[in-house]
């Protein structure tokens, strides 16, 4: 998959008071850890707190935990949930069951709760493609996931008033 990331737009309001949550999967560190941190990072660089940290397994694992998550704090709900993980092809097809399930997973979170689950899960051909998209040739994802948060974050600021 190809194409222009968008510019987003910069979220106006107190960054000091915005809370996120973000779920990450413990397979593939090497890169999970690259999403992981460029994603903090960028959080941090845009005067958010750091966010709370919840490992799973696997990315299979984390539409549930993204789910209970948002079930237990239904009185102080986060402003967004980020979701990062790393997918790689193997050669069997368990990568299409994986795939699948996080990705539906998580529609069905976004749809579920007033609350934006942003989407960072590599789903890649080799260990290779995902390091160039963990900071390599083809940008950083965990980065992107962040500007992508703090946006949807904004419009929800303006549907929750
Ligand atoms: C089993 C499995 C495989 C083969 N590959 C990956 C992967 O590339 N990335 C990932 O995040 N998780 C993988 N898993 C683990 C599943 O997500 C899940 O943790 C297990 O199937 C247990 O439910």
């Amino acid at each position: 998959m190809s194409g222009t990331a968008p510019q987003l737009e910069p979220l106006h309001g107190p960054l000091s008071e915005v809370r996120i949550v973000l779920v990450h999967a413990l397979w593939n560190p090497e890169v999970v850890s690259k999403l992981v941190s460029g994603c903090e990072r960028k959080l941090l660089d845009a005067g958010v707190p750091a966010p709370l940290k919840i490992a799973v397994p696997g990315a299979f694992e984390i539409p549930f935990a993204c789910k209970r998550y948002l079930e237990s704090a239904r009185e102080n709900p986060p402003d967004a949930l980020i979701a990062l993980g790393c997918v790689i092809r193997g050669g069997t097809p368990h990568f299409e069951f994986i795939c699948q399930a996080v990705t539906e997973g998580l529609i069905r979170v976004n749809l579920l709760f007033p609350v934006p689950v942003i989407f960072g899960v590599l789903t890649v051909d080799s260990l290779s493609q995902a390091m160039e998209r963990a900071g390599g040739s083809q940008g950083h994802k965990g980065e992107e996931a962040a500007g992508t948060a703090l946006h949807m974050v904004g419009l929800n600021r303006n549907w929750n008033n």
